[in-house]
Order: C-alpha cells, then sequence, then structure tokens
C-alpha cells in the first residue's frame, strides 16, 4: 500500500502490502467531520476479502496533481477500510491499478475487477479521482472488490454549489455555524477544512462552486479580493472545482466609479471587460459569474430600462469564452400584482433564445420559493432554445432548518422526474447545463449542522452526477458509509429517512398548501400573517383562507398559472376531483367541505395530514431509539436531542395550524382528534427575533 512515498510510476508491477494492526472495533464518540469518508474499518469477510488487494499501483501518461490526490485518497480509504496503521512490505498480489490520463472531459471513468487486479481508468484528469471515489463508496459498504464494475459518466456537465456567505462570515439562511470561507484570513492562511470540503465535493462529483451569496457584495470584485479567490480556487482546482462568484449587478457604479450599470453602456461594458480579465489574469480557470438581478431589492439591467437577456449577454461578452454568466430566474417584480407564481415564466420566456450561447439560466424547483412541496417550474420545457439549469435548495430554510431530520432527495427525484409534456422530464430538460445546489455547509464541525444533513448534500451531488438514482438507494449508500452497514440498520434508517420529507409537508403545508412559515426568517409556523407590505410576503397571500374555504386558485377562474404549463400537463391539475390531492391547494380554492378523494372532506382531510405528520416524526424517534446499537455516542445523541426538537416542533405547527384554521372558519374538530395544545393568541404571541440564517 503506498503511503506518503510517492507513486509508483511508469507502469511499475510493484505491489506493497500493510503489516496489519486490526484496530480495537469503532470508534465509539465520533463528531461527523469525516462525512461520508469515514470509511470505517471492514470486518470479516469483506475485510478478508479486500486484504487481497495488497497495493496500489500508478500507471500513468501524465503525472498530475489530480493523479497523485487520487492515489492518496484511494490509500487513505483503503487504509481506513482495512483499519490498520502500516508498516509497508513489498509482495507480489492483487494490486488496484490507477490508470490516469490528462484529458480536459466530462470526468467519465471505469472500474474494472478481475482476480488479479481492479483497474480505475478513464480518458480525463478527473476520471481517476472519480473512479477512486466509486470504488471506496463500494468498498465502504462492504461490497466485493471482485464484484466492482462501474462505468459511469455524469449527467450533466455543471454540478454546482450556491453558497450563500457574506464576506463578513455570516451565512444567508445558513443553519451551521458561520461561512467556511475564511475572507478576512486568506490568501495568507488556508484552512485544512477547505481541503476536506473539496474532497468531499469531489466524491460526490460537484465540480463548481459559487463561493459567496447571490445577494452579493461587491467586494468580490475588487482586487483585494482577487488574491483571496485566487488562493481558494488553486485550493479547489486539483479536485476538479472550478470557483465562480455571485457579481453585483451594479459594481460598476458601486465600486467603479461610473454613474451607472446601464448594459449597453459602453463604459459598463469595459468595466466588466477589464474585471473579467483581472479574474482570468489570477485564474485562468475562473467559471463565471453568478446573477440575481431584479429581485428583492437587488439591482440589475431592468433599472436601465433594460431585459435580463441584455443585462446577461453584456456580462457573458465580458468572460468571453472563458466561462460562463449564470443568471438567475428567481424573479418577481415589486409593483406587480399578478400571482407570484406567474411571474418568473412571464418575464423569461419572451427572451427565449436571446441569451447568448456562454449563458444559463438557473431555475428553482419551484414557481414560489423551495417550499416543502411545490408543483415543478413551468419554466422547464418552456425555453427550448436557452440552456436552463436546476436550481434546488440543500440548506432547509423551509423545511426546518438543521434541527429537524427531512432527507431531501425524494422532493429533487419528483421534481426531476416530472415530464414537461414539452419533449421530455426536468432532468432532459437540464442535461445540457446542470444543477446548483444552495449549500447548507458551515462552520459547525460536522458541517451541515446535523449528521442528516449531510444526506442532503450527498444527495444534491449524487443526483446531479445521475438523476437517474432512487432516494432509496442514494440513502443507503449513505447511511452505510456515514453510520452503519449493517443491514438491520439500513432498512430502518433508510425508511425513515425515505418517509421523511412527507411527514414535513403534512405536519407544515399539507395538501398543497405553502409559504405558511413565519415572517423573515421564516422559523415555524405563522399562517396568520397578513400584514406585511407587499402581499407576496404574507402567509395568507398564498392560503387565500377565509370562512368559505382555502387554497389558492390558480385554474381560469382565478390566476391561471396552470396555463403556463404544457396542456397536457395542466390537464391533470385543471380538475379538483381529480388533481393530486398533494397540489389540491396550489390549485384549488375549495370548500371546508369539498369532498376528498380519499371520502373525508377537506377540512377533516386536512387535520388527518397534520396528525400523519406529527405522528411519523414520533415514529421517527422511536426508530432512531431502537438504533442506538449500530451508532456511536456522540451522534447517537447528538441525532436523538434533534428528533426530540422536531418532535416538538411538529406538534407546534400542526397545533397553531389548526387554530388558526378554526379560527376562521368555526368549524370543530372530527372526533378523537386532539385539540390545539394552546390558544391561537399563544401561538401569534411567539417571536423569535434571534433565529439563525436570517
Ligand atoms: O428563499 C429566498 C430567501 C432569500 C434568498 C432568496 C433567493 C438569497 O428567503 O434569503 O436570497 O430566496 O433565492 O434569492
Amino acid at each position: 500500500m503506498m503511503i506518503g512515498r510517492g507513486l509508483v510510476n511508469r507502469c511499475a508491477a510493484l505491489a506493497v502490502l500493510f503489516l496489519a494492526f486490526v484496530a480495537g472495533g469503532p470508534a465509539r464518540a465520533e463528531d461527523g467531520y469525516a462525512l461520508w469518508l469515514r470509511h470505517a474499518p471492514l470486518e470479516g469477510e469483506a475485510l478478508e476479502r479486500l486484504r487481497r488487494f495488497s497495493g496500489v499501483v500508478i500507471e500513468e501518461e501524465a503525472s498530475t496533481e489530480t493523479s497523485r490526490l487520487a492515489a492518496a485518497e484511494l490509500d487513505r480509504g483503503l487504509k481506513l477500510l482495512l483499519g490498520v496503521y502500516a508498516d509497508e512490505i513489498v509482495v507480489d498480489g492483487s494490486v488496484i491499478r490507477l490508470d490516469c490520463k490528462a484529458g480536459d472531459g466530462d470526468g467519465r471513468f471505469t472500474v474494472a475487477s478481475d482476480e488479479d487486479e481492479i483497474r480505475i481508468s478513464g480518458p480525463d484528469k478527473t476520471s481517476c479521482l472519480y473512479g477512486v471515489y466509486g470504488l471506496l463508496r463500494e468498498l465502504s459498504q462492504g461490497k466485493d472488490p471482485l464484484s466492482v464494475n462501474l462505468d459511469e459518466k455524469p449527467a450533466m456537465p455543471l454540478r454546482m454549489l450556491n453558497h450563500w456567505d457574506n464576506p463578513d462570515g455570516h451565512v444567508e439562511r445558513g443553519y451551521s455555524g458561520r461561512s467556511i470561507f475564511d475572507w478576512w484570513r486568506l490568501p495568507e492562511h488556508l484552512d485544512q477544512r477547505l481541503i476536506d470540503y473539496a474532497r468531499a465535493n469531489a466524491s460526490i462529483g460537484i465540480n463548481g462552486t459559487v463561493v459567496n451569496n447571490v445577494n452579493a457584495s461587491p467586494l468580490f470584485l475588487t482586487d483585494r479580493y482577487i488574491p483571496k479567490l485566487k488562493r481558494v480556487a488553486d485550493a479547489l482546482r486539483p479536485y476538479g472545482i472550478k470557483l465562480y462568484i455571485s457579481a453585483r449587478f451594479s459594481a460598476p457604479h458601486e465600486i467603479g466609479g461610473l454613474d451607472t450599470a446601464d448594459p449597453l453602456d459602453p463604459r459598463v461594458q469595459a468595466w466588466w471587460k477589464e474585471r473579467a480579465d483581472a479574474l482570468y489574469a489570477a485564474i485562468p480557470d475562473f467559471g463565471g459569474f453568478l446573477v440575481k438581478a431584479n429581485s428583492e431589492g437587488q439591482p440589475g439591467p431592468q433599472d436601465y430600462g433594460r431585459t435580463h437577456a441584455d443585462g446577461a449577454n453584456m456580462m457573458a461578452r465580458a468572460i468571453g469564452d472563458r466561462g460562463t454568466v449564470i443568471w438567475r430566474a428567481f424573479v418577481y417584480s415589486e409593483v406587480d400584482a399578478t400571482d407570484r407564481a406567474k411571474q418568473a415564466y412571464a418575464e423569461f420566456v419572451p427572451l427565449d433564445g436571446k441569451f447568448d450561447e456562454n449563458v444559463i439560466v438557473q431555475v428553482k424547483n419551484g414557481a414560489i420559493d423551495f417550499q416543502p412541496r411545490e408543483p415543478f417550474h413551468p419554466l422547464f420545457g418552456a425555453m427550448p432554445h436557452t440552456r436552463l439549469m436546476l436550481e434546488p435548495q440543500i440548506t432547509k430554510e423551509y423545511l426546518g432548518f438543521s434541527t429537524h431530520l427531512v432527507f431531501l432527495a425524494p422532493m429533487w427525484e419528483e421534481v426531476l422526474r416530472a415530464d414537461t409534456g414539452r419533449g421530455g422530464t426536468v432532468a432532459q430538460v437540464i442535461a445540457p447545463a446542470g444543477m446548483a445546489g444552495v449549500a447548507n455547509i458551515g462552520s459547525d464541525r460536522n458541517w451541515s449542522g446535523s449528521h442528516f444533513d449531510q444526506a442532503n448534500w450527498y444527495a444534491f451531488g449524487r443526483l446531479a452526477w445521475d438523476p437517474g438514482l432512487t432516494s432509496e438507494a442514494i440513502a443507503r449508500e449513505w447511511a452505510a458509509q456515514t453510520f452503519s452497514r449493517e443491514p438491520a440498520f439500513l432498512d430502518a434508517v433508510v425508511s425513515m429517512m425515505l418517509a421523511s420529507r412527507q411527514a414535513a409537508v403534512d405536519y407544515m403545508t399539507p395538501l398543497g398548501l405553502t409559504h405558511q412559515m413565519d415572517t423573515g426568517h421564516h422559523y415555524g409556523p405563522g399562517p396568520w400573517v397578513a400584514d406585511l407590505a407587499r402581499p407576496e410576503w404574507n402567509p395568507m397571500y398564498y392560503s387565500r383562507a377565509d370562512k368559505g374555504g382555502i387554497g389558492f386558485d390558480r385554474t381560469a377562474s382565478g390566476s391561471n398559472a396552470l396555463s403556463q404549463y404544457a396542456p397536457s400537463v395542466a390537464a391533470q391539475w385543471n380538475d379538483p376531483r381529480k388533481t393530486d390531492p398533494e397540489y389540491l391547494l396550489w390549485f384549488h380554492h375549495l370548500p371546508w367541505d369539498f369532498p376528498m378523494q380519499s371520502g373525508k372532506p377537506l377540512w377533516n382531510e386536512l387535520i388527518a395530514r397534520y396528525d400523519h405528520g406529527v405522528a411519523e416524526v414520533d415514529r421517527m424517534a422511536g426508530t432512531w431509539a431502537s438504533l442506538e446499537p449500530y451508532v456511536d455516542d456522540q451522534r447517537f445523541a447528538d441525532v436523538a436531542d434533534f428528533l426530540r426538537i422536531q418532535q416538538q416542533e411538529a406538534r407546534w405547527w400542526r397545533d397553531a395550524s389548526i387554530a388558526y384554521w378554526q379560527s376562521l372558519n368555526g368549524l370543530g374538530l372530527p372526533e378523537g382528534t386532539c385539540p390545539p395544545e394552546h390558544s391561537l393568541d399563544y401561538y401569534r404571541s411567539l417571536t423569535f427575533p434571534e433565529a439563525p440564517g436570517n
């Protein structure tokens, strides 16, 4: 086994073996820092099978930093899996061979096994790295090395994280501590955490990162920040990860000494070109700019009477063929009273075909805002001449922050598989572009705030690599690597994870309700909020609840947002009697006694859903309690604590929501239903000015 001795070059047939000192069983306290790369020691047969592979041999046409890292990662992973503290003895034996090349491509790789060797190969400089992680993923699950045969390539070119991190270290919608990017100490000091961040990302195929908030500070475009950005980019590069920044549209005006940021003004164009040149001089593979424009108070081309395409193309021309401009479609007007769900489509569809080649339009999964459940965004499929990227939110702004256990892969699977009715699924529409997940990563020791939120980071990367993977497969491989390979543990934990998202939907916003969270911080229920400056900031705007009924009419008799979908898709949601109950109140305003497909009146069904959500969380807590023998003490206790919080908060959501709906409809509770624990006034009186992430 190679350990810190340099690599064996030139097709050498040298193999080295550990003299093994088997560590004494799994450690009983883990803090989660190692993520899914902890590679717990194998035991029994799996250990014996891996022991046959006694060394790593690297064969390469060109030795690159990435190929050296790949070998080092493999070495490190194998050492951990074998559970040894090594000395090496050179012997003949079966080997793991890295056949690394130096091409620039998508990172496709193969892992092929036979009795004598496991061979990892591929044409690109990241092939070996991805192949190593692919192999380790299998071995970490206890699979037989001889049965590992992989032939993979990523489904989409861009697999990115978007950090909403500010230069002062605050993370917007961050629930896991402060930013991991320490701009203050950069460029002189680069924290080891950034290397571990790169390793974790590379292990799931992530190949780009936007390091600052889309509500962007112009600082990132200053000369002072370029060396800082360069240091980070240099650290990420060997892991196949490109650095991007969010660019503030008004920067030429704010820091460039110009009196405008009009995209058609030649001085503005020259300013962006000069800044792009300065970035590329320092970072030759700089990824490009992400832009939030004319959205929630951010500046943009419309401030000068120009379109999103004018703005995006101006910046794209400054970058040229060196990189990409990713332009967000998350827009809703400050003056327009049109249903917010309709506005992005209305603004962007007329611009289809008008964006330059190196522009991608980034679209959230749904038309409102990262809610527990939304139908897929109608822009998918509606802009056939524009590359569209999918933006899901990994951080759980609207799904219980980091203290609720909610596995998000089922939500993303739902959107990726949705048939747009316009020539393919969402996964097919975004295949030429990619996916960008709003990161849930911070300075907390376990990175994500909770151990189970690591699964969402992991699942994002895996789905961006292969949207055909099922949530179940992802949950299983993640849990086996992160906690325990025991089948009984995996069966229980995977079913808990798979049920968790529907549970959250049910205790927060069942039956297609949306945006019922309290104002600003979005923590806990606030269905009664109706007094904010802009109508679409109010939960009441979304529920439209009153004495007569509940739900937002988006059919032809209402906002007609339904007409933005392909007719075949709209047809499924047009008739409330046939609409999937999960989307019912998203599309329909209905009387409280509307007869549901279940046979219950709507009011009773709504209550049954809240109760189901609460019961499911109780069940999750029970499941976890039964898994104590499989989990180290610290992580077991951390998860158990958070599940207790989730149990309390699921009840709070249910009780506050029911109390409020009752205050409107005056209806009693179906027989056997527990009344809310407190009065509506009590729920309304709760305030949390210090809630994180705001
Ligand atoms: O979900 C909303 C958040 C804002 C965020 C915005 C966006 C970065 O509440 O905090 O701003 O979306 O996506 O731009």
